[in-house]
């Protein structure tokens, strides 16, 4: 193939928020756009990373619609830039969570790595969102998505291979080899949990599940490892076919749009017919998220996490020499916190956004770790299914064919009696006015300079809340690389151990979207049964009159809910 140098200009935006750069379609399809992020992030990378002469590229993603062309245009600007080969899942389809275990386990045929990835994803929202993930599998780390963006400001060329054949195969010294999309991630499951102990609880006529695959990735995935790897029959698996515009639907699994798994566990509006499963799960578009879900219960994914990390050593093989460390993302609950301190855990709280999770896991400090938005164990979507999986297999061990089994909602709630609970909510305001949410937040930052001023306007809202004992805009040091984050979410910390955080989102296409986290601590075993928005509902009052949501955003009420 033949290699040309084109003349390109910076164009403005595209600068990576959370997890990388999310736009709409429409724009990734204007001239230039994806070219020039794609040749920003390999200027970003040391040469070694693009041109060693055994680093490969692994490049796919959750079958998003215009990810095919997306991918076509990668390789060719790949095998440009001197890149070995591109490593891509059978129609281009892999997880993320796969693209991370490509990139960290597989070898080539001459024994080459995978030196990074690209992932082109619509995650949990509609557009499309490239991320780029490093070597040792997980998200870039701020340093390089900062060079990034700088390099999209100064742009002026770019390199493409134009008469590379569109389709995948070798050319020379250039290969781009198309390999079974969960092979690599199946092998690495394995290698941490006990099928065949799962197996056994699939098989009981006591136990049903559902899974809810959105239409996203994880179908591919759900149907490899639950109906050949563990047995369980196709009626479990809903939504496991990948579209490219997900049915229609919203991959995001919550409450709110897992919509048909929630009323087949007895959780929706009306009644489902018959007795609903014991177990459900959904997953977001590139499977690094998850839902939890009982017989007509609900796990947060800020318990999800504490409940994994507190049984882990015990159910998961991988963990029976003991955890390393726990870190959560610090808008999720303090669940996590109160199992660290009693089983003398290191523990780490990170800002929003997977990529600070790996730096702690690579250093060998942190074995489980979790974000409130659905993303837990080690952000790897089936993982955290599978631990489910595992801690309900272990507790029913003997008892498997039994009368009753052990449910989900008994783990949850005794783990409630021994730690106490964590009552939480998320109120997300989508696609509010740029202008409107930076003036709220302002106002919340400003207002933290007097706590004085703060308690009094709050017992003029409502004298059943604690009093505010500390404010602050969160702010995160590694402790690895000693980089600081700053600006991280604005946070209310009250006296008895209750919190408001505001954010926001790094990850929105449109306007901004406002999340508000309301969590509240009790330990009283005897109130820990009550309904979480009944329970947080002076909280929640508080934190909406304090920031004055509705003068700011005119909405009376959140997008979502969870
Ligand atoms: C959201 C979540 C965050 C998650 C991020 C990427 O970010 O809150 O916890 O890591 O999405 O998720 P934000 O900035 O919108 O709050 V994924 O599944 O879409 O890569
Ligand atoms: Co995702």
């Amino acid at each position: 193939f033949t290699v040309t140098r084109k003349e390109t200009a910076p164009i403005q935006g595209q600068k990576p928020g959370t997890s990388g750069l999310r736009k709409k379609v429409t724009v990734f399809k204007q001239p230039n756009y994806l070219h020039n992020f794609v040749q920003a992030t390999f200027n970003a990378l040391s040469p070694d990373k693009v041109r060693g002469t055994l680093c490969n590229n692994c490049c796919s993603g959750d079958g998003r619609y215009f990810s095919e062309e997306a991918i076509q245009i990668i390789i060719k600007m790949a095998a440009a830039n001197g890149v070995k080969g591109v490593w891509v899942g059978q129609n281009g389809l892999l997880s993320t969570p796969a693209v991370s275990a490509v990139i960290r386990e597989r070898v080539g045929k001459d024994g080459s790595k995978a030196a990074g990835g690209f992932i082109l994803t619509a995650s949990h929202n509609p557009g499309l969102w490239i991320k780029y993930n490093m070597e040792n599998g997980g998200p870039a780390p701020e340093g390089i998505t900062d060079k990034i963006y700088a390099n999209t400001t100064t742009i002026n060329e770019y390199f493409i291979a134009e008469d590379l054949p569109d389709l995948w195969g070798p050319d020379g010294s250039f290969d781009v080899d198309v390999f079974d999309a969960t092979d690599d991630y199946v092998k690495l499951m394995k290698s941490i949990f006990d099928f065949e102990i799962i197996k056994k609880l699939l098989a009981s006529p006591k136990f049903s599940f559902c899974y809810d695959a959105l239409h996203g990735v994880a179908g591919i995935y759900a149907k490899r490892i639950f109906l050949e790897e563990l047995g369980a029959s196709g009626s479990s698996l809903i939504n496991c076919t990948p579209k490219e515009d997900f049915g229609g639907g919203h991959p995001d699994p919550n409450l709110t749009y897992a919509k048909e798994l929630v009323a087949r566990l007895g959780l929706g509006k009306s009644s489902p017919e018959g007795e609903p499963p014991e177990f459900g799960a959904a997953a977001d578009g590139d499977a690094d998220r998850n839902m939890i879900l009982g017989k007509r219960f609900f796990v947060t994914p800020s318990d999800s996490v504490a409940i994994i990390a507190a049984n882990a050593v015990k159910a998961i093989p991988y963990f029976n020499s003991g955890l390393k460390g726990v870190a959560r993302s610090m808008p999720t609950s303090a669940a996590l916190d109160v199992v660290a301190k009693n089983l003398n855990l290191k523990f780490f709280e990170v800002p929003t956004g997977w990529k600070f999770f790996g730096n702690l896991m690579d250093a060998g400090v942190c074995s489980v770790c979790g974000e409130e938005s659905f993303g837990t164990g080690r952000r790897t979507e089936s993982w955290a299914v599978l631990a489910w999986l595992s801690i309900l297999a272990y507790r029913n061990k003997d008892n498997v064919d039994g009368d009753k089994l052990v449910t989900v909602q008994d783990i949850v709630e005794e783990h409630w009696a021994t730690y106490g609970r964590h009552y939480y909510t998320r109120y997300d305001y989508e696609n509010v006015d740029a202008g409107a949410a930076k003036e709220l937040m302002a106002a919340l930052v400003k207002l933290q300079s007097s706590l004085s001023a703060v308690n009094e306007i709050i017992k003029g809202i409502r004298s059943d809340v604690a009093e505010v004992v500390e404010a602050d805009e969160f702010e995160y040091k590694d402790p690895v690389d000693g980089s600081v984050s700053k600006h991280q979410g604005i946070r209310y910390l009250f006296g008895d151990g209750s919190r408001l955080v505001f954010r926001l989102s790094g990850t929105g296409s449109e306007g901004a979207t406002i999340r508000l986290y309301i969590e509240q601590y009790e330990k009283d075993p005897s109130k820990t049964g009550r309904d979480s928005q009944d329970a947080l509902a002076p909280l929640v009052d508080v934190a909406l009159k304090l920031s004055k949501m509705e003068e700011f955003t005119g909405r009376s009420a959140p997008t979502v809910i969870t």
